[in-house]
């Protein structure tokens, strides 16, 4: 049996299974790849909303990390929650170190439910030892609006919050707008080396949205893992969140996690 590419997501831990380092691992399984997870911060929530959070220090997600690199060749690392500073500059050391060949920055700043996931100084840090080590940057609209400083309310908007993210040393950026519907399509916009292209996808009126982002990103670092460009990365894996906002469990009083278990011989 050929080797699959190993995946590590660094990210938080949401123990109802939506978001986070679970979604991730589900994720890079479902497209074949060998996942890794190390938790950076330990929330507490359910699918009506988020408690609270105990962080990890950077320390301990340095020993988490460290014996995997020592001991795999990783493919591809997804970040995703990274709750402060010190994680941060930690998590940014090590990727520095491990030339891993592609990096998904997934901007977590804030939940669907409103709880900050992440302090002021975290994002900067996030922006500054980050961003220059991202193959992809991949905010959704409130979060590009708390990164870049630009109220989005059009698409020139859109693309005024991508030039400031490049400036801050984004190289290449997808600003997905499942907040910024047009009829029934949702569009993500990726702005890369002076270019941009637009993803379309069919926009489903659903609560089921809880782990949305996550499931993109590690879909982004699962594809680019197993050899495919930027972009047949972005194609397949926004197909396959829409699948699997489509497929939903509907489980819990809240915003139901989606499906992160699609079968990618349907897309
Ligand atoms: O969807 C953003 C997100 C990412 N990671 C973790 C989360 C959340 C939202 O709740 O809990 C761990």
């Amino acid at each position: 049996m050929t080797k699959p590419p190993v995946c590590l997501t660094i990210a938080g831990l949401d123990p109802s299974g939506g978001a986070g380092v679970i979604a991730d691992i589900k994720t890079f399984s479902a497209f074949g790849c060998f996942a890794a997870a190390a938790v950076a911060s330990l929330t507490f929530q359910n699918t009506t909303g988020v408690f609270g959070a105990s962080h990890q220090s950077g320390k301990t997600v340095r020993r988490q990390v460290e014996p995997i690199f020592a001991d795999y060749e990783v493919a591809a690392v997804k970040t995703g929650m990274l709750p402060t500073r010190e994680v941060i500059e930690t998590v940014a050391e090590i990727i520095a170190e491990s030339h891993v060949p592609w990096v998904v920055v997934d901007p977590v700043v804030r939940s669907t439910s409103g709880f900050d996931l992440i302090d002021d100084t975290a994002l900067r840090a996030l922006i500054d030892r980050l961003f220059p080590q991202a193959t992809v940057v991949t905010p959704n609209i409130p979060e590009a609006e708390r990164i870049s400083g630009v109220a989005i309310d059009t698409e020139d908007d859109i693309i005024d919050a991508a030039d400031v993210m490049h400036g801050q040393g984004a190289r290449t950026v997808l600003i997905k707008g499942g907040h910024f519907r047009t009829g029934n399509i949702a569009r993500d916009f990726l702005f890369s080396d002076g270019e941009r292209r637009v993803f379309e996808s069919d926009f489903i009126e659903t609560d089921a949205t809880h782990g949305t982002g996550c499931t993109l990103a590690a879909a982004i670092a699962a594809n680019l893992a197993l050899g495919n460009d930027l972009v047949a990365a972005i194609e397949v894996s926004k197909k396959f969140v829409t699948e699997a906002i489509r497929t939903a469990p509907g489980l819990g009083k809240g915003h139901s996690s989606v499906n992160h278990l699609v079968k990618i011989e349907t897309l």
